[in-house]
């Protein structure tokens, strides 16, 4: 094991988590003002979303300048001070690459656009016609360019220009763009989409949205090879990769240490358990059954191979996970506290999302009006000009859409829950003024409590990293169990899903009469010594260190 996979990632939205300068919008001193409560926290690195000069079109994720930052969030100054200011609490920095596309303002695109034999022109995809590939925010994957009468790829949206990675002047203009970025001082890189960077050169007509095509692509391992050598090789960097419908067997390659590609990986098949037929704009229940085998399959996968997972309930393109899989009524904070323990006791490295540690909830913005986020607003338009009733429409976006986990982070009773004194870009929930930071300091028992003893857990109990994952009960159709197993020795973890009580029987060779159990954490206050009968009360979540 590495130092670094004794640490907790917390996920900053910049745009909404503080304003320092009281404006819509969050900025880089509103971070550094809140350095402290993440240093309390516990919490070892902050993945920031990008804030580089971007037209905002995809809140960031949309980059017409590597080398700027953008000033809705500050100046380069306020970077530096945040990178100092967090050093000096031990916290490190991971900064949001997005290098599968730039958006269309960027200079090489600006350059690109302009003719065809411009030096620039092969820095991007042009074909004559366009294949039937679509984007993942929907329409044609395809934008026409009439200046040079081509189109361009452009797998998210129309102003997102796809990068040509088998472009060798490509590859180097990044990797120095992340040699910037490492020796300003940031510990590591989260990669947008990073496994979508190399399509294949014959771009093949799909009959599905030619996903299966470009994902996981022919020359993606040899490039993140490339830019290992060329970036992180000697330096103590993390990196993780957002891997879009990926599998399994590539993830292992991508984080396993002799690879010499990147630390670790998130995939999103977990996510995608209330994707009915995987159509994500469509409101469903979410799988249970289906929610615990993928995530025993890539634990089982992950751990054999010698990969390691980057583990997630939330981030800033989801629904809040309590509104998801848990219960945002009666039992907000017993399922908040429930889903926590069932993520952090896993093999690999937790994520905590801005807000998750207080259990905060989708804000059920039910009017078109009151969502900002480009996917959510072309599907909308998509849906209703093909018909679809409003609604219905509605109905799919409440639950899905992006922005149920953009909205300002919530810090105190204050105007605007204390995220800025201006106006802020998007709505805050009305629960704000009971699910905040300032009133779970002072509980205890608090949602905010419960993840702080969950990250300085992960420093003091060795079977958390090193343990061998085991599902129990694997049919059970409201628990999920399972064992971290060493010598001698394992971690029992139990989670009831569901707001009703059950009984579970624990196979003999788990929890015998003299086994020693010692409980680690627990959703209850009260949690008695179990024996192999074990009764669950509604969300009732806990872990025992049990030693033969
Ligand atoms: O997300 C890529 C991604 O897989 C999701 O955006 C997903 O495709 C989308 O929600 C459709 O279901 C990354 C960033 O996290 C996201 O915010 C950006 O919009 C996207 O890449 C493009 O850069």
């Amino acid at each position: 094991m590495q130092d670094w996979q004794h640490s907790v990632i917390y996920q900053i939205y910049p745009k909404s988590f503080h304003s320092h300068a009281g404006n819509a919008t969050g900025d880089l001193l509103g971070i550094v003002d809140k350095l402290d409560y993440l240093k309390w926290l516990g919490v070892d690195y902050l993945w920031i979303t990008p804030f580089l000069r971007s037209p905002q079109r995809d809140n960031g994720y949309d980059i017409s300048d590597y080398y700027a930052i953008d000033p809705s969030y500050g100046t380069m100054a306020d970077c530096d001070l945040l990178i100092s200011e967090a050093a000096k609490r031990g916290i490190k920095l991971m900064l949001d690459i997005v290098v599968n596309h730039t958006s269309i303002e960027h200079a090489w695109f600006q350059q690109a656009r302009s003719s065809l034999d411009n030096p620039y022109r092969d820095f991007y995809i042009w074909r004559d016609q366009p294949n039937n590939w679509e984007s993942k925010f929907g329409g044609s994957a395809w934008e026409y360019e009439a200046q040079t009468g081509q189109y361009f790829l452009h797998l998210f949206d129309h102003t997102q220009a796809d990068l040509n990675w088998d472009n060798p002047k490509v590859r180097a203009e990044v990797f120095k763009m992340m040699r910037f970025w490492r020796d300003k001082g940031v510990g590591g890189f989260r990669l947008d989409v990073i496994n979508l960077i190399s399509k294949p050169a014959d771009f093949p007509e799909d009959n599905t949205d030619g996903r299966r095509f470009y994902t996981d692509g022919p020359n993606v391992h040899q490039y993140l090879q490339e830019m290992h050598r060329e970036v992180f090789a000697g330096h103590d960097l993390i990196n993780v990769g957002e891997m879009s419908s990926t599998r399994l067997e590539h993830c292992v390659r991508y984080s396993r240490p002799e690879s010499k590609e990147l630390s670790m990986t998130f995939n999103f098949h977990h996510l995608k358990v209330d994707y009915p037929n995987l159509q994500k704009w469509v409101r469903a229940d979410f799988d249970f059954q289906q929610l615990k085998r993928i995530f025993s399959d890539w634990q089982l996968g992950m751990q054999a191979g010698g990969g390691w997972n980057a583990l997630f309930w939330c981030n800033h393109d989801q629904p809040r996970v309590v509104s998801r899989f848990g219960d945002d009524g009666e039992y907000r904070v017993a399922s908040a506290k429930m889903l926590a323990t069932a993520l952090h006791f896993l093999q690999g490295t937790p994520f905590v999302y801005q807000g998750e540690e207080l259990g905060m909830t989708n804000p059920g913005f039910d009017r078109i009006e009151q969502y900002r986020d480009v996917e959510t607003l072309n599907i909308y338009r998509l849906k209703r000009d093909a018909g679809e009733s409003e609604v219905g429409n509605m109905a799919a976006i409440m639950q899905k859409s992006r922005d149920n986990g953009r909205t300002p982070m919530q810090w105190n009773t204050d105007a605007n829950a204390g995220f800025s004194r201006g106006e802020p870009w998007i709505g805050i929930p009305v629960n704000a003024a009971q699910i905040n930071v300032q009133s779970q300091l002072d509980d205890p028992e608090s949602v905010l409590h419960y993840y702080r003893a969950l990250i300085a857990m992960r420093r003091v109990e060795p079977l958390i990293l090193e343990g061998v994952y085991r599902p129990l009960l694997a049919e059970h159709a409201q628990v999920w169990a399972y064992l971290r197993e060493g010598q001698g020795e394992r971690l029992l973890v139990l989670n009831n899903f569901y707001g009703t009580p059950c009984q579970i029987e624990l196979p003999r060779e788990v929890i015998g009469e003299t086994t020693e159990q010692r409980l680690l954490i627990s959703n209850y206050p009260d949690c008695p010594a179990r024996t192999t009968q074990v009764s669950l009360r509604p969300y009732e979540s806990f872990v025992l260190h049990l030693t033969d």
